[in-house]
């Protein structure tokens, strides 16, 4: 995972159970080679965490710049989701009681996720990933300042937590060698999934008024 002795870095790798945790992805076409490269460390290490394939939702946009508005976009559709599940829920709940033959016990069951279905809830962290490689013009500073900057208020604003997955890269090489393409340096995506997982479990623990370390 994390490069290993340098100063450098997350320090040692921390465990964090994924499995109960929905996550969404969102990355951009441009640079497809250390994008994908990327994409794959994250997903491993997501999955070493136990999160399931199923509760893992990957959108794509075009480029970084369309980054923000896309992680916004996602985590109100993850609500729109949690919100018609639940209201379904209710409806069908009310219809059985005028039906007048529900069991009041098992109301509740029927909130539950049915184990090994897909979730619905609303996503408990997205991670954003771009690769910006700078050009002869001032188009690199522009889009870079102005994602990394709406990225931080995309979560502030809606408190979901975002993961940070845009490189800004004075050469290809620098590219390349961030994604572990070709066995230069390590692959990010795999901080970026670990990342994830830590936020998504301390916000659920945050939400509950609990503080896991
Ligand atoms: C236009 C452009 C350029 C020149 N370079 C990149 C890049 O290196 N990485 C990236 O993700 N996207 C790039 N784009 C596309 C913009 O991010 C954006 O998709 C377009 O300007 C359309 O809004």
């Amino acid at each position: 995972m994390a490069a290993t002795g340098t100063i450098k870095g997350p320090g040692e790798a921390r465990t964090y159970d994924g499995s109960p945790l929905r996550i969404g992805i969102v990355h951009a076409r441009w640079n497809k080679q250390i994008i994908s490269s990327l994409l794959d460390g994250t997903l491993r290490s997501l999955r070493a965490a136990g999160v399931r394939d199923e509760n893992i939702v990957i959108q794509t946009v075009p480029g970084s710049y369309e980054l923000p508005y896309a992680v916004q976009r996602m985590y109100l559709a993850s609500q729109t989701q949690h919100a018609a599940t639940a209201g379904g829920t209710l409806t069908s709940a009310a219809t059985d009681l005028l039906g007048s033959s529900t069991d009041l016990a098992g109301l509740g069951g029927q909130k539950k996720e049915e184990s090994g279905s897909e979730s619905k809830e609303p996503f408990d962290a997205i991670i954003a990933i771009g690769a910006l490689i700078k050009g002869s013009t001032m188009h690199f500073e522009y889009i870079s300042d102005a994602v990394s900057h709406a990225l931080m208020k995309v979560q502030m604003d809606t408190g979901c937590a975002v993961v940070f997955g845009l490189l800004t890269l004075l050469t290809e090489e620098q590219g390349l060698e961030r994604a572990g393409i070709d066995g230069k340096g390590h692959n990010h995506g795999e901080d970026w999934g670990s990342a994830a997982v830590e936020l998504g479990v301390k916000r659920r623990g945050w939400n509950d008024g609990k503080f896991i370390e």
